[in-house]
């Protein structure tokens, strides 16, 4: 219940804070992409992870403001470094199921894109499977509104939801994001090895742009890049860091 309380003050009080983590595209070392992870600074216990806060956020109905929070801080950040000069690149945001299934979901992201005057193909929404594969007629169509405004849109943990292929065929969706568990124990796993190699091969199938997560030894990152995986994520290229570290990561790096 302390928790609970704390949580629900915590968004006026300004006690969240958006840590940015790049992804990498692999032949280039080129920043495809910023991916946005939310962080909760509590005056007592120090930084909370969001895996502990956002099944409660959702319960409450705290995933609501602080979801359009995040997706304008996102939005803005974006532009922000777009402005001072750097190399465009999409930022990426997480979509809880119950941001997403509202109604008015579409239009809190273009008010997001407009209040930051960000050009929408710089915006990748993040959906997991679970999103997409529920309620199937209205997600599609809330997709291809997305899609028509010109966001992008990504499947996050392909391959560890409860779902069919199927959407892949009818969802207009731009790329996949392997699950970090199948690249875990690469390469010394047949099986996911297997299964890396299957999913690459199905994106390039379908045209979808692929990226790997948690990608954490030089030795994975060499398997995926000779496997023609288009992008990387993980700690081998970066943690997820505060703006400010973010910004000069891209100096550094580029
Ligand atoms: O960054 P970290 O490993 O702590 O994230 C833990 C989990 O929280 C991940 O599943 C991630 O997708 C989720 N998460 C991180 N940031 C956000 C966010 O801004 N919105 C939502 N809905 N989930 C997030
Ligand atoms: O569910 P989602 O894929 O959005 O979650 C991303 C989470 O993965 C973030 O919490 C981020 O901190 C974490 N993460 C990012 N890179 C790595 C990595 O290389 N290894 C591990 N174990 N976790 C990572
Ligand atoms: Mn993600
Ligand atoms: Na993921």
């Amino acid at each position: 219940l302390r928790l609970e309380v704390n949580l629900r003050r915590a968004l006026e009080r300004g006690e969240f804070t958006i840590y940015y983590q790049p992804r990498i595209g692999l032949t280039g070392g080129t920043i495809a992409a910023m991916e946005a992870l939310v962080r909760w600074q509590h005056p007592e216990s120090g930084l909370v992870s969001p895996a502990e806060f956002i099944p409660l956020a959702e319960e409450i109905g705290l995933i609501v403001p602080l979801g359009e929070w995040i997706l304008e801080t996102a939005c803005r950040q974006n532009k922000r470094w777009q402005d001072d000069g750097m190399d465009p690149f999409r930022i990426s945001v997480n979509i809880s199921a119950v941001q997403f299934h509202r109604d008015e979901f579409v239009k809190v992201v273009q008010r997001a894109l407009q209040e930051a005057s960000l050009e929408p193909q710089w915006l990748e929404l993040e959906l997991t499977e679970s999103i997409v594969m529920n309620n199937a007629a209205k997600t599609i169509m809330k997709l291809r509104e997305l899609k028509e405004a010109g966001v992008h849109i990504s499947i996050d943990d392909f391959g560890t939801g409860f779902s069919s292929l199927s959407y892949l065929k009818y969802f207009p969706i731009d790329t996949l994001k392997i699950d970090r568990s199948f690249l875990q124990d690469v390469p010394d796993s047949p099986k996911d090895i297997a299964i890396i190699k299957t999913i690459i091969a199905l994106a390039r199938r379908l045209h979808l742009n692929v990226v790997a997560e948690g990608v954490e030894s030089r030795e994975q990152f060499l398997f995926l890049a000779a496997r023609k995986c288009s992008e990387g994520q993980g700690y081998f290229f970066s943690r997820p860091m505060p703006a400010s570290e973010a910004e000069q990561w891209i100096r550094d790096s580029s």
